[in-house]
């Protein structure tokens, strides 16, 4: 016996608590929210009747012999989303002024009407095509706002939301994620629609069971609170989803998530690589720097999100080269900067204290984010620290919590510290899936992670340090 009570305190493990497991602190993601939380970087492809009458807002009323682009091949798009990283692509298949890349049944404003292939065109069969081929996912935006349908604002265009989701749900594969904008103007006739959410949901709960469904109030995934590309610094997943709707008035008061809130919808940050969300040739030069792009993916990814990017096709029916450099340019500076600088064996982990074996100190360096040290739970302090065998530059540290045991950390403390013993102070508040908490580049030899403030006995997953560069080979935050 004192035998074992001498190991377990050699190991830093709790002896009282050999073999018990740690309870999750609801609300829980569901298995298809931690799968989509694993996707992390995919497309938007804003393409429709505004692509050729060169504005961001339609009003319904355009000719569908406008729509005709002369060389549209969503295999280019598709080849380059994939080159580009991406997990999969997102089509506007309608948007606010109604017409539907799709010969719908259900509205006389679509494709079929149009020049585009004698109106025997179908762009999401394409896409849902040139998708498979390349190995992405497919989602789908409809837009609830319709300023075409003569049947909007009354009880029927409810139903003719829902069989256009149908369609859209049984005829091209698997969906895995379904996006409502929160969009809400008047019709043609004058009148805005009330909307029947729990039947819309319900559409794509019957026909595709694993997709996730996007909204300002999910139910799945939730908006981030701007189209600017970030995240805020506090970032919980869990929500009041009940108290607000897409649209919501005051979602200020919503963005940064609730520590308390009631259920699981976790953040995705949507942003378009041009100013526009459409393509407008007047900004084929203001596409984002691959160094822009790097910004938003660590303040967005790195702050508990998805990212959401958005191209805009152009009329031809093609991406601009200047948009797919930047994309390539992008995932250059991804797999130069992330590259975990702990990632070697002489690198020594310690921690305060362990909950017991399966929460060991060895689940911070396995590169597994479902596996999790735990302090016991008399650590009123835990803490973590890390040596690296020799200094290393950088400039972001990343912390993971394993999202399936509910969010829980509330603070962090950080000390860096150089060779020479000089010490650098982070202060970091939520964590989730994925915190990248940046600083100007150091030279880094030692690490103390401190966990202020939790929820309920904390859990990390992963940690990792970068040092993340810009086009220039220069550090990315100074
Ligand atoms: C907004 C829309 O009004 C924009 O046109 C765009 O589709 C963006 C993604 O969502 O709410």
């Amino acid at each position: 016996m004192r035998f074992l009570v001498l190991l377990f305190l050699f190991s830093g493990l709790s002896f009282f608590s050999v073999g018990q497991k740690i309870a999750p602190l609801a609300p829980l993601p569901s298995a298809k929210q931690i799968q989509w939380q694993n996707l992390e970087y995919y497309g938007f492809i804003h393409f429709n009747m505004n692509t050729f009458t060169d504005v961001e807002w339609g009003e319904g009323k355009e000719s569908p012999s406008l729509f005709n682009p002369s060389a549209l091949d969503c295999r280019q798009w598709a080849r380059i989303a994939k080159a580009a990283g991406m997990k999969g692509l997102i089509l506007t298949a309608k948007h606010h002024d109604g017409f539907a890349l799709y010969p719908s049944k259900f509205t006389e404003h679509t494709v079929a009407k149009s020049p585009w292939k004698n109106g025997k065109g179908d762009v999401v069969k394409e896409l849902s095509e040139a998708c498979k081929e390349f190995g992405l996912k497919l989602g789908i935006y409809l837009s609830p706002w319709d300023r075409f349908h003569p049947a909007y604002g009354t009880d029927a265009y409810n139903k003719i939301y829902a069989e256009m989701q149908k369609e859209l749900l049984i005829q091209y594969g698997p969906i895995f994620e379904f996006w409502y904008d929160g969009a809400n103007g008047e019709g043609p006739n004058g009148k805005k629609q009330v909307y029947d959410w729990p039947l819309f949901h319900s559409m794509v709960n019957k026909y595709q069971p694993h997709a996730v469904q996007f909204s300002d109030n999910g139910p799945d995934i939730r908006w981030v609170g701007n189209e600017r590309g970030y995240n805020y610094e506090t970032s919980w997943s869990p929500i009041n989803k009940d108290e607000i709707y897409p649209g919501y008035p005051k979602f200020d008061l919503y963005k940064y998530g609730q520590e308390n809130g009631s259920h699981w919808v976790a953040p995705e940050v949507d942003v378009s690589i041009r100013p526009g969300w459409y393509y407008h040739a007047k900004e084929d030069n203001r596409v984002k720097s691959p160094d822009s792009l790097m910004k938003i993916y660590v303040a967005s990814v790195g702050r508990n999100s998805n990212l959401l990017l958005n191209i805009p096709v152009d009329k031809r029916g093609l991406i601009h080269p200047n948009d797919s450099a930047s994309m390539m340019g992008f995932a250059d500076l991804r797999k130069k900067s992330i590259i975990n600088l702990l990632n070697s064996k002489s690198t020594k982990y310690e921690v305060s204290s362990s909950f017991n074996a399966q929460y060991a100190i060895s689940q911070l360096s396995d590169l597994n984010a479902s596996s999790a040290w735990a302090p016991s739970k008399s650590d009123l302090k835990p803490e973590i620290q890390i040596h690296l065998a020799e200094a290393k530059l950088a400039n972001s540290l990343l912390l993971q919590e394993p999202i399936a045991m509910g969010q829980r950390i509330k603070s962090f403390k950080v000390e860096l510290e150089s060779e020479t013993g000089e010490k650098w102070f982070l202060h970091g508040k939520t964590i989730g899936h994925k915190r990248m908490i940046t600083f100007p580049e150091r030279k880094v030899k030692h690490i103390r992670i401190i966990l202020e403030d939790y929820r309920a006995q904390p859990l990390v997953s992963n940690l990792a340090l970068y040092r993340i560069i810009s086009a220039r080979n220069e550090s990315l935050f100074h």
